[in-house]
């Protein structure tokens, strides 16, 4: 009798879960927590042509737990999208079989792949005879190729015939957490760190497996958990142990854990009185940290390092530099694997140089110094994640040094987490852009992937945009951004386009008359910031601390760089930073083809005239206009431009889920308003230096300039 009841109720049970399942997805709102990974039911006639192919997951009976998460992930979505996951087993049949398979060993005979080309992490999913198989030779391997066959499904690619094969661009891809100790989190607009430190280890939030999850969804394979202004309290055990509990969570996802490491720590927490690299005794209590956190710690990826910039303790206190202070930290990673990512973003104060030259300066002489598992970790452009910037001179520049890209996915200077901005074509700009420095052709992206200069570890690194927010990243759209980053790192070539477009069909909808519409408008986003923020290569002109809305105006700030009126440098003549050999010169930082560009004012792009010129307001642009109506102009445009994107989304309402719809539609319309803002309050300014009449035709800036110089905002967000 007891046996039968047994037998009832799991005939019950599982009636019950499907139940409560229902009832709990329809009371679950679409706050945008599922990101991507969502997995609604196809209709019935587009999931035929996939069912039949999908009649068993093939996979070894001993596996681990990183193949399980592949099969679970391949069970929720293909239950999700078919209505069914299809069974498991360890033995193919005749049709319908999905392979996964980890190492060569179980491959079919037809399989036809070519292993050793797939590398530690990289895929492949090839179709056979009797259905497909995802392959790679490790387990992470498997799970990212779980993860893109499931793509292919969720934006209604066909899944017959399929010959894919997939090997990251990069070794290391890694998000970089501005998160302090205390859970705010530096330039973060989306809520406090996701690390709850206090309740860590013993308590570990379910969030952070769904962030894992996510992680490895894109291919990233790192998280550096803390600011890079860090806090040496980090490295103490206490900290050592929460963060080794979160690295349990990660490993199975292949996600190591790497820290920032305060150059000052073993005087902070080590009760030394120095900390200066070439000390014995300083150079011993790192080691020993090392030993200490990979006993703890043993995937341990390695140490992330702001030295010697904004404040930040480093080498040059004590008369050495960057590389005596990267090459004792990797001394003392190096047995155990680990590496260093040392940052290139370093200016001071004290040194009157153009700050746009100034990281140049101190790296490039250093060339080929570097210890083997030291990356320097470079940012997109000279000065500071800008709407736009030319790439940094130092790629190329160091053909014996492994250079890591640096890109910044929360939108510190474009709009936070409120304007809808797609950073994707942004990041393929700066990938795309030719450094010369092999001759025609050498691409950022080819000096980033190490093919161009033959460097032996390579990585890209992205400042995260996650937070406690349920949407993850402050905004529905900017999860576009973190997705669009972990795709490029993946694939440095890949399209930022298409990347959008794949974003749309998996977060919202495979409707045609949404996705089309929806991909333009995003491309479009980044000019339109642009345009309403620093249009014609205008730079840095955010307000002070927080860099919330426009301050031109700014000039009596302490240090020099500190000031927009030190990038736009306008007056009664003209405007724009003179960087050519009449100027700071930085020009000479590039490569001959570029520099000579680039001191030209005529074969300048216009996107960057005024990063590297100072013009007259006459100057003649390409439209005929003067420059100072153009850039009243472009002003305009990038209101206009965000108004269009209003309209459009208000095109789509009824597409989407409500929800979603109406806090995008409410964040477009905040965005509207805070560009008429930006777009006002400069060209109040600037009439006030150029003392020039407005264009025919465009309207004034609604009030004076002193009004728009008394808004103050001063809990902006992101901002400690
Ligand atoms: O963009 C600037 C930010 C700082 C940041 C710094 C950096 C972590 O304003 O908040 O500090 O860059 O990249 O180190």
């Amino acid at each position: 009798m007891f046996r039968n009841q047994a037998l009832k109720a799991w005939r019950v049970f599982p009636v019950i879960i499907v139940f409560l399942l229902q009832l709990s997805a329809a009371a679950r709102a679409e706050d945008g927590y599922d990101l991507w990974l969502r997995y609604p039911a196809m209709e019935r006639g587009e999931a035929r042509q996939y069912q039949s192919a999908l009649k068993r997951i093939v996979v070894p009976e001993e596996r681990s737990e990183t193949l399980d998460l592949a099969v679970a992930e391949l069970e929720r979505g293909l239950s999700g999208m078919l209505g069914s996951a299809p069974p498991v087993a360890s033995e193919a049949k005749r049709g319908g079989n999905l392979w996964l398979v980890p190492g060569e060993g179980a491959l079919p005979k037809d399989a036809g792949v070519d292993m050793d080309a797939l590398g530690p992490e990289g895929y492949a999913i090839r179709s056979v005879e009797s259905g497909a198989v995802i392959a790679a030779n490790s387990d992470a391997g498997v799970l990212y190729g779980a993860f893109h066959f499931l793509r292919l499904m969720q934006t209604r690619e066909s899944i017959d015939d399929l010959d894919i094969v997939e090997t990251p661009s990069v070794d290391v891809r890694i998000i970089n957490h501005w998160d302090n100790l205390d859970r705010t989190v530096e330039r973060g607009y989306s809520g406090a760190s996701i690390w709850d430190w206090h309740k860590l280890p013993d308590y570990l939030d379910p969030r952070y497996a769904d962030y894992a999850r996510a992680l490895a969804s894109l291919g990233i394979n790192g998280v550096s958990l803390t600011n890079v202004n860090a806090d040496a309290m980090a490295l103490t055990p206490a900290y050592i142990e929460k963060a080794a509990a979160l690295a349990e969570v990660f490993k199975p996802y292949g996600v190591k854990i790497y820290q920032t490491a305060r150059f000052s720590a073993p005087m902070e927490i080590g009760g030394l009185d120095t900390a200066d690299p070439l000390d014995p005794a300083v150079r011993a209590w790192w080691k020993a940290k090392a030993d200490e956190i990979y006993e703890a710690i043993p995937d341990f990826g390695g140490f992330l390092v702001k030295a010697n910039s904004e404040g930040q303790p480093g080498p040059q206190d004590y008369g050495r530099n960057h590389v005596d202070g990267a090459n004792m930290l990797a001394d003392a990673l190096a047995p155990h694997g680990g590496i260093v990512m040392w940052r290139a973003f370093v200016y001071s104060d004290l040194n009157p140089e153009d700050r746009a030259k100034q990281a140049y300066t101190q790296f490039v002489p250093l060339d080929g110094k570097f210890a083997d598992n030291v990356l320097v970790q470079v940012k997109n452009g000279p000065i500071d994640f800008q709407p736009r910037e030319p790439f940094h001179p130092m790629f190329g520049a160091m053909p014996q040094t492994p250079l890591m890209m640096e890109f910044q996915i929360t939108k510190e200077y474009l709009g936070f987490a409120t304007h809808l901005v797609y950073l994707g074509g942004y990041f393929e700009e700066a990938l795309d852009a030719d450094t010369y420095a092999e001759g025609e052709g050498s691409t950022v992206a080819k000096v980033v992937d190490g093919s161009l200069q033959d460097v032996a570890l390579t990585g890209v690194a992205g400042v995260g945009n996650v937070g406690t927010d349920r949407n993850w990243s402050g905004s529905h759209f900017d999860q576009a951004n973190w997705y669009a980053f972990g795709r490029l790192a993946w694939d440095v070539y890949a399209d930022s386009e298409k990347i959008a477009e794949d974003w749309a069909r998996m977060t919202f909808t495979n409707d045609e008359d949404f996705v089309r519409p929806v991909v333009e408008m995003m491309m479009e986003s980044r000019e339109a910031a642009v345009n309403y923020m620093t249009p014609l290569g205008l730079t840095h002109l955010m307000a002070t601390g927080h860099h919330y809305g426009p301050g031109p105006w700014v000039c009596d700030l302490g240090r020099p760089e500190w000031n927009p009126c030190y990038y736009h440098r306008a007056d009664e003549e003209g405007i724009g930073f003179d960087r050519t050999p009449t100027g700071s010169n930085a020009v000479a930082q590039y490569e001959a083809p570029v520099a000579d560009i680039y001191a030209d004012a005529d074969r300048t792009p216009e996107n960057l005239l005024l990063w590297f010129h100072r013009l007259p307001w006459d100057y003649e642009m390409t439209s005929g206009r003067s420059l100072w109506d153009e850039l009243v102009m472009r002003y305009t445009k990038g209101v206009a431009q965000v108004r269009e994107m209003r309209e459009t989304w208000a095109g789509l309402e009824g597409h989407i889920d409500e929800e979603r719809y109406d806090q995008i539609a409410d964040f477009l319309a905040i965005q509207e308003k805070e560009a008429q803002w930006w777009r006002d309050a400069s060209i109040a300014y600037f009439q006030s230096v150029s003392g020039r009449p407005l264009p025919e035709g465009v309207s004034p800036p609604p009030h004076d300039l002193e009004y728009y110089k008394a808004i103050s905002h001063p809990y902006a967000p992101g901002h400690h």
